[in-house]
């Protein structure tokens, strides 16, 4: 399979959809021409990432969510995936008729049909105002927890899962989807280089965000590739680092800039399949009867009492 993965550089305040989704269409075109045949697009493609901002929810509604997807706006993009035959994952900010926010992602098939969508679980940040932190990360003022869990969907005969950036580092995000039968996750992320929340060194960032698409891929199975929007937006910082991860966890493209960029992979489905045969045979080695706590606690609690 053909994958590609589009990191954005910034996307700041002042640009319009239109300049947003012409930058998109330019890498689709990119990643066509490169024999790609899906294209992953990172979290909040189409916005700068806006819960940064302290603001009422209406203003937000009313500069940064959908209504729809297609729309107006991202038609192009449809339209172009279409002429040129590629699928795509985009991330968005939805809201929906009856006025419910999610940070969402679509699954759009060769025909430019959405035949998937993800609504993001694990939110992070706060929904209060800190006036003294540098920025805001207000996610959990602007969305709703997801409520149509993680999913996957075959297409071309490959099937593909989807989360979005802070559900990468969990690693029931991948669990769920690799008991599915995943072979592919993909997923868009928007990752401050600075923690408003503790004094965590810059660099581990990136760290954390490379171990835990490696770990996962490897300990799932699965293939992974992962978008981001980078660089400095309105003067803040966020990581790139979007790569391609092959079931082996090791990493087999990486987005060298913090720039628009296109990173291409001809994938091969088989090496996960390999893994799942062997060490990760989950019917043959898997024991659920020792894995209850998972589901039953939330936070963790005392010691189960011995046997
Ligand atoms: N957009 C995100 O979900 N960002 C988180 C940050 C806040 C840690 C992330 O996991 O990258």
């Amino acid at each position: 399979m053909g994958l590609a993965v589009a990191q954005m550089g910034p996307v700041n305040l002042a640009d319009t959809r239109a300049v947003v989704v012409k930058r998109l269409v330019d890498m689709l075109r990119e990643a066509a021409a490169r024999g790609a045949e899906f294209v992953v697009f990172p979290e909040l493609a189409l916005t700068t990432f806006f819960p940064r901002y302290w603001m009422e929810e209406a203003e937000a509604v009313e500069r940064f969510f959908e209504k729809s997807m297609p729309n107006d706006d991202v038609q192009p993009l449809f339209d172009a995936a279409r002429e040129l035959s590629v699928g795509f994952y985009l991330g968005y900010a939805e809201i929906t008729p009856e006025g419910r926010r999610f940070n969402t992602a679509v699954l759009v098939d060769r025909q430019a049909r959405v035949i998937g969508k993800y609504r993001k679980i694990h939110l992070p940040g706060h929904s209060d105002h800190k006036p003294d932190a540098p920025f805001q990360h207000l996610e959990k003022k602007f969305f709703e927890v997801g409520d149509l869990g993680f999913g996957v969907w075959e297409m071309d005969e490959t099937n593909i899962g989807m989360c979005l950036c802070n559900d990468r580092r969990w690693p029931e995000t991948y669990r769920v989807m690799s008991l599915q039968s995943a072979e592919l996750i993909v997923l868009g992320y928007n990752t401050p280089s600075h923690n408003i929340h503790w004094n965590e060194p810059v660099h581990w960032r990136t760290t954390t965000h490379e171990i835990v698409l490696q770990a996962s891929a490897y300990q799932n199975a699965v293939w992974v590739a992962a978008a981001g929007k980078c660089g400095y937006e309105d003067g803040y910082h966020m990581i790139g680092s979007s790569m391609i991860v092959a079931p082996s966890g090791e990493i087999v493209a990486r987005a060298s800039y913090e720039e628009d960029e296109v990173i291409t992979a001809n994938i091969d489905l088989e090496l996960g399949r390999s893994f799942r045969e062997h060490v990760f045979n989950f019917a043959k080695h898997r024991s659920p009867q020792h894995y209850k706590l998972i589901v039953e606690r939330t936070g963790a609690g005392d010691p189960l009492p011995k046997p």
